[in-house]
């Protein structure tokens, strides 16, 4: 459909008045709320993750895409609640205990919103236990913790044990950040490790859907 093609391609563009004109058109004419948010935000913010991923965009272009979409959102909120649409899955995300980098952890937060799922952020500096409670207290599917530094990094192993010990066996553990690698991931006993914000977005998706 042309107008939610027009949504799709203001919000790449990062327009944000644009987005929340053709939204607020697209209510007034009807159209199914879920084609709003899937085949109109989410399709455009999926073309600009797939953009990133492959250095086309970067994060200028990302922060201000999400921003437009956060505008289109907030108008379709009330009516996702009304119909009835679900939340893909929980996230609760963080950037580690002693680690104040949160740039990133934003931009996986933004992606992993643009898949449909409902993200709690816990800030940086996030203890182990502070992760499990935050996930037990909103029925998180995912933990995903974001570290900087090589010498916070670490922390992510104690994030492991404590879910472990919690006896959260359902939630998985998803890590990233630049000094992660997935031979860390597997040291560690973590479920998912992703490169990039799109990745971890597709990822979280796929584990959600699991
Ligand atoms: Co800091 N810093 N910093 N810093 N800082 C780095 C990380 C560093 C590499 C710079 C350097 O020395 N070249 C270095 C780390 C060295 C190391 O440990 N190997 C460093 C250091 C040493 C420090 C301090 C210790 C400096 C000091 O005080 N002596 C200090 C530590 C403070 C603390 O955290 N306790 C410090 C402080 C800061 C600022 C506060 C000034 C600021 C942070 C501001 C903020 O975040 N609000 C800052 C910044 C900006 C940087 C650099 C320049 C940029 C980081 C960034 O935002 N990149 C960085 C050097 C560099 O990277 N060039 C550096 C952009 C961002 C989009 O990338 O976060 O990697 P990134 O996220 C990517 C992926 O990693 C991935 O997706 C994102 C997008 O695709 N990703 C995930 C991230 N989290 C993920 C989670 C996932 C999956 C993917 O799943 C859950």
């Amino acid at each position: 459909m042309a107008l939610l093609n027009d949504i799709s391609e203001a919000l790449q563009k990062g327009r944000a008045q644009d987005v929340k004109t053709l939204v607020q058109q697209a209510i007034d004419e009807k159209t199914p709320v879920r084609e709003i948010l899937e085949d109109g935000l989410m399709a455009g913010m999926g073309i600009i993750g797939e953009k990133f991923k492959n250095n086309e965009v970067y994060v200028p272009e990302v922060l201000i895409a999400a921003r437009a979409m956060n505008g289109g959102i907030e108008l379709i909120r009330p009516l996702l609640v009304e119909a009835g649409v679900k939340e893909r899955g929980t996230v609760v995300i963080g950037t580690v205990k002693g680690d104040l980098h949160d740039i990133g952890k934003n931009l996986v937060k933004m992606m992993v919103e643009g898949k449909g799922m409902k993200v709690i952020d816990l800030g940086t500096n996030v203890t182990a236990d502070a992760f499990v409670a935050a996930a037990k207290e909103n029925n998180a599917q995912i933990i995903a913790c974001s570290a900087l530094l090589t010498t916070t990094m670490g922390e992510m192993k104690e994030v492991v044990q404590k879910a472990k010990d919690a006896g959260l066996h359902g939630v998985k553990i998803m890590v990233g950040g630049a000094p992660v690698t997935q031979n860390f991931c597997d040291t560690i006993g973590a479920d998912a490790y992703a490169p990039d914000a799109a990745s971890a977005a597709d990822s979280a998706l796929a584990l959600c859907t699991a």
